[in-house]
């Protein structure tokens, strides 16, 4: 330990500012979904352990992921540490093949920077390399692996980098970090395709995708940072509501308060980090990338473009060429969040994740900042991360009265469509569906139907296996549940008689 070290430490000793760890003296950074990285001092330096290896990631409830990490996460675990700090990392690689970790943005001698071939020869498996040099800066920076990275980037080996000033002019309350990535995983298969290069399927922020993302959470007036960071392959305009913000600072170190302009979108390119500062006002608020298929998760693609076709009568006939097939896009993708719409096994629905008033129609680079004055105050990530994990933890912002959007015109009557069905598999025409299981939840009303206690209730299977049966029940051919019949139907009915006739 230097001399300058110990008066250091003596001092902030000495002014209460030293929670757990010597040297913390500064408000930790919370990673939604993710962790800190954990150090042990060794002779005055910082020791941290990184293992590299392949793992098994949940994007959000309901599907995993085949991915790589460090200790066994993706993103890595966020390190913090502290400008002046000597700091080394003990990397172990136990993938099937070499890697290095790359110190992103970071100001260190060349033989440590991480590139495979160029600073150094590869970590190859079962193999430990020690990295070790001295944090000359602060900012929000970057680890990400630097050999293979189409593919060992693309399946999650990167994580941030967090530099803390000796001394902050201004005192944050709240700070968490983001980080951005793409996936394009097949629906129905856990193994992300790192050969694709900009048509991704699935977008998330500390690869989670909504409804798995955990919120930000603060009280009014709070001073809130976020720090967003991507080695991603497209730019991703991150927005955040009801709020304006000042982009503070970049991977290359602080932006003087004289050149930081208001701004309520900031893009964060491959490569990036952007650090944004904002005062928090009540609220649940949405931040999400603004490229509206970012947003959405992977049963949105390979959709046939429906908009404002009239699909009447046009589903049975195509039927008969595709069993299984259902109309549905007439009047927007609203009908799949409503249906409830999930894909095969480990696929995520496009969007939806439940709401205070109804389902938000939401997936992907999605998550919230939730802005409430009773909101609990976390004392460290692992506090956080036990508490907060999915969109509805930290509860649901208490509207004052009057300050609520409400309807002026009365309750729409009901929208027609397959309202009310439920789909454990993907459906409906598109490529690579699997049209066995479908299932009718028990609360489906079909559309058009109007109940008379009187009449002798018929059941069908929507996919026109059965007509007329006497009992409820499952279809045998398909396995859906029966529905009771409507006028709708024999209308149906008819009009395919008549088609029958025309055909003869
Ligand atoms: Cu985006």
């Amino acid at each position: 330990m230097t001399l300058r070290r110990i008066n250091l430490a003596v001092l902030a000793l000495a002014a209460g500012l030293v929670p757990a760890a010597w040297g913390a003296a500064y408000t930790p950074v919370f990673t939604p979904n993710g962790s800190t990285l954990p150090w042990k001092m060794e002779d005055g330096v910082k020791v941290f352990r990184l293992t590299i290896d392949q793992c098994k990631h949940e994007v959000a409830p309901g599907m995993t992921v085949d991915a790589w990490c460090y200790n066994g996460v993706t993103p890595g675990p966020t390190i913090e540490a502290v400008e002046g700090d000597r700091v080394r990392f003990l990397v172990t690689n136990k993938l099937p093949e070499g890697s290095s970790i790359h110190w992103h943005g970071l100001i260190l001698p060349s033989g440590m920077d991480g590139v495979s071939g160029l600073s150094q020869r590869r970590i190859m498996p079962g193999e430990t390399f020690s990295y070790q040099f001295t944090l000359r800066q602060h900012g929000t920076q970057m680890y990400h692996s630097h050999g293979d990275e189409m593919v060992q980037i693309g399946l999650g080996t990167m994580g941030m980098f967090i530099i803390h000033p000796r001394e902050r002019k201004r005192k944050i309350d709240r700070d968490y970090a983001l980080f951005l990535s793409e996936w394009f995983v097949e629906p129905g298969s856990s193994k992300p395709n790192v050969n694709i290069m900009t048509d991704f399927n699935l977008f998330t922020f500390n690869s989670r995708a909504f409804p798995g993302t955990a919120p930000m959470v603060a009280r009014t007036g709070e001073r809130v940072r976020i720090r967003i960071g991507s080695v991603a392959q497209d730019c991703h305009p991150v927005h955040m509501h009801g709020h304006t913000f000042n982009v503070v600072a970049t991977d290359g170190g602080d932006i003087p308060e004289s050149a930081q302009w208001p701004e309520t979108t900031v893009v964060v390119c491959p490569g990036q980090t952007r650090d944004f500062e904002f005062t928090a006002i009540g609220g649940d608020w949405a931040i999400h990338c603004h490229k509206r298929h970012h947003p959405m998760n992977p049963m949105g693609h390979d959709i046939p473009n429906m908009l404002g076709v009239s699909q009447k009568g046009v589903e049975k006939k195509i039927r008969k060429i595709e069993p299984g097939y259902m109309a549905m896009g007439e009047t927007g993708m609203d009908d799949m969040m409503e249906m409830g719409m999930a894909g095969p096994e480990n696929t995520l629905p496009m969007m939806g994740g439940e709401g205070p008033f109804e389902m938000i129609g939401m997936g992907g680079m999605f998550s919230l900042v939730k802005v409430h004055d009773d909101m609990p105050k976390f004392a460290s990530q692992e506090e956080y991360a036990k508490r907060i994990r999915l969109p509805e933890d930290g509860g649901w912002f208490k509207n004052p009265p009057g300050t609520v959007a409400e309807s002026i015109t009365g309750k729409p009557p009901k929208k027609s469509g397959h309202g009310g069905m439920k789909m454990d598999e993907k459906e409906g025409g598109m490529e690579g569906m699997d049209h066995s299981k479908m299932k009718m939840t028990p609360d489906a009303k079909p559309q058009g139907e109007k109940p008379d206690p009187a009449a002798k209730v018929l059941y069908r299977c929507d996919m026109g296996h059965v007509k007329h049966q006497a009992a409820p029940g499952e279809c045998p051919v398909c396995g859906m549940k029966l529905r009771p019949e409507t006028a709708q139907d024999a209308l149906d009915d008819a009009e395919e008689e008549k088609d029958k006739e025309k055909t003869k």
